[in-house]
């Protein structure tokens, strides 16, 4: 999930994308609870302190999912129909998927598929002289919205791989219609392979988001600083503090930046007031039980074929296919 973002933008010129993120930023501080979307994390900053996040270690999820992809490709990619199309998406810098592009010797194309055109050509370009004998076809999109295959693929079948545990920052009726859409562009007989963190102990999990070096305090203040530079804002970077907590009702890691004080921020063009205390919701990270992302999923059209997990249980790596 690396996001390359564009060169903060003067107010008077907003780009159509600088616009809606000042339109989410604006909906969210206005709205009660107060909330920001957490794909506005990644700007170049951001994405280079996630990578430093994955590196610390109380973040198991990446070297847990590592270790499956390493240890388990071979019996994931019996799955794959032979000839298939490997459909990723939000390919970022298309590392996880060369576990599966090593052990997939009969597919015949991959598709990465990321918002970020440049980084996203770059990479291909990068992954063709590593497997000459494969297709690979980048697609420029968002891979929430609606997007067409290239038509060299048209005819293969698919398997649609989504990793990281992406679908943990989705509420569980959204993890549903992405898989939904994931199926409807995939199309029938699709497999789909889908990183999930699992549901373990309460303290393994806060110190996952609590790291004791505040890597990621710094990642979810960053947040202040792209607003601040890219939207005008005028967040005191020292007004707000890091909160990160697992709910136990909901199933998921909440992160909010909590208000230190009484004070007044404006951002966009837009003045909010915050209490002492008050929090900006900046991001759920879902977890799940093997059974509880079997049920969502079936919900959504898809059947569990096959599941894997590190040998701590701490995250699990699912096959699905569709009904
Ligand atoms: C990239 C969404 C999987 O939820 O664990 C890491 C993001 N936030 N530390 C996650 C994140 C704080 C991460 N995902």
């Amino acid at each position: 999930m690396i996001r390359k973002t564009g060169i903060a933008t003067p107010i008077a010129k907003r780009d159509t994308e600088t616009q809606s993120f000042a339109d989410d930023v604006i909906a969210g501080l206005s709205a009660a609870p107060k909330r920001i979307p957490p794909k506005y994390f990644y700007d170049s900053e951001g994405s280079r302190l996630f990578e430093d996040i994955t590196r610390t270690p109380e973040y198991y999820p990446t070297r847990s999912e590592h270790e499956i992809l390493r240890m388990q490709a071979g019996a994931i990619v019996q799955h794959f129909p032979t000839g298939a199309a490997l459909v990723e998406f939000g390919s970022g810098a298309c590392i996880k998927v060369r576990f599966l592009l090593d052990a997939a010797r009969k597919l015949k194309a991959y598709v990465p598929v990321d918002i970020a055109g440049e980084f996203l050509n770059a990479e291909a370009a990068a992954l063709r002289k590593h497997y000459p004998g494969l297709q690979i076809l980048p697609v420029v999109a968002d891979f929430m919205k609606p997007f067409a295959l290239p038509d060299a693929v048209s005819d293969l079948p698919k398997v649609g791989f989504f990793p990281g545990s992406t679908i943990g920052n989705f509420e569980p009726h959204e993890a549903a219609s992405f898989l939904r859409h994931a199926g409807s562009i995939l199309g029938a007989g699709a497999v789909m392979i889908v990183g999930v963190d699992l549901i373990k102990d309460e303290s393994v999990l806060n110190a996952a988001y609590n790291d004791d070096s505040g890597v990621t305090a710094r990642f979810n203040l960053n947040l202040l600083r792209r607003l601040n530079r890219e939207l005008a804002g005028n967040f005191k970077l020292d007004g707000f503090e890091h909160h990160a907590f697992y709910n136990r009702e909901r199933n998921r890691i909440e992160m909010h930046l909590a208000s230190r004080a009484r004070q007044k921020v404006t951002v966009a063009g837009s003045t909010f007031e915050f209490r002492a205390g008050e929090t900006i919701h900046t991001e759920n990270s879902y977890k799940y039980s093997p059974l509880s992302f079997a049920a969502l999923a079936r919900g959504a059209g898809w059947t569990m074929l096959d599941r894997w997990s590190d040998a701590k249980g701490n995250f699990a790596v699912c096959a699905l296919k569709l009904q």
